[in-house]
């Protein structure tokens, strides 16, 4: 049940799903002292998904530009811990996919609700392109688009569902990628919305 999306993406189904109820109140915790917000891009749109991070480093846009930073810049403090359960799930599916040595210093929390999208980008904020990002799914199904090293190659579509992890490593790690408008659902852990972990070594 580790499949292949292409080189250097590998799909754990159903990875996180045993730890989704400690994965939702470690999500509680972190929230409590930074709740998730919609962030501005540099262009000077407001995101339609709700973000908020913990660990060393948080991953953050404004009218300055996309960047990591130690401190959450609504609060002035310094984003909370990972939680264990977070880094104990990141550095095992990591290994799972051939990375032994994966530390994540990074987790940006994404909330999907209805209606919510991420148009297709590219992950270069972080110093080591060699370090794999890991994602995890919760809660409501979204449809990924895995597009290639152009943002003109038409992306392939990938259900995820609550408790798919998804390692993006070697060739993957530079590919275009987005989600596709969320849809309305209920979830019996979530209701209707969509978390997603993503785990990195940003320094
Ligand atoms: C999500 N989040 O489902 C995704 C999961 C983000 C973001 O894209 O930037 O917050 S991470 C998916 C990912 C990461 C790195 C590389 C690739 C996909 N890829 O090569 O397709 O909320
Ligand atoms: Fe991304």
């Amino acid at each position: 049940w580790a499949e292949s999306l292409c080189e250097g993406a590998v799909v754990l189904r159903r990875f996180a799903s045993v730890s989704g109820a400690e994965l939702l109140a470690g999500i509680e915790r972190v929230t409590a002292q930074a709740p998730f917000r919609q962030m501005r891009t540099p262009g000077g749109h407001i995101m339609s998904v709700a973000m908020t991070c913990c660990g060393d480093w948080g991953w953050v846009t404004d009218a300055r530009g996309y960047r990591y930073q130690h401190q959450d810049p609504v609060s002035g403090d310094p984003w909370p811990a990972m939680p264990e359960v977070f880094r104990t799930l990141a550095v095992e599916a990591a290994t799972k996919a051939g990375y032994d040595d994966f530390e994540p210093d990074s987790c940006l929390i994404n909330r999907y609700s209805p209606g919510a999208r991420m148009g297709l980008h590219q992950d270069k904020n972080e110093d080591d392109f060699g370090q794999p990002i890991v994602s995890v799914s919760l809660g409501a199904p979204a449809i990924f688009q895995f597009g290639g090293l152009r943002r003109g190659d038409r992306p392939q579509r990938v259900p995820l569902e609550h408790g798919d992890v998804v390692v993006w490593g070697g060739p993957a790690r530079l590919r275009y990628h987005g989600v596709l408008t969320l849809k309305v659902a209920d979830h019996p852990l979530t209701g209707a919305c969509r978390y997603n972990l993503t785990f990195r070594r940003a320094r």
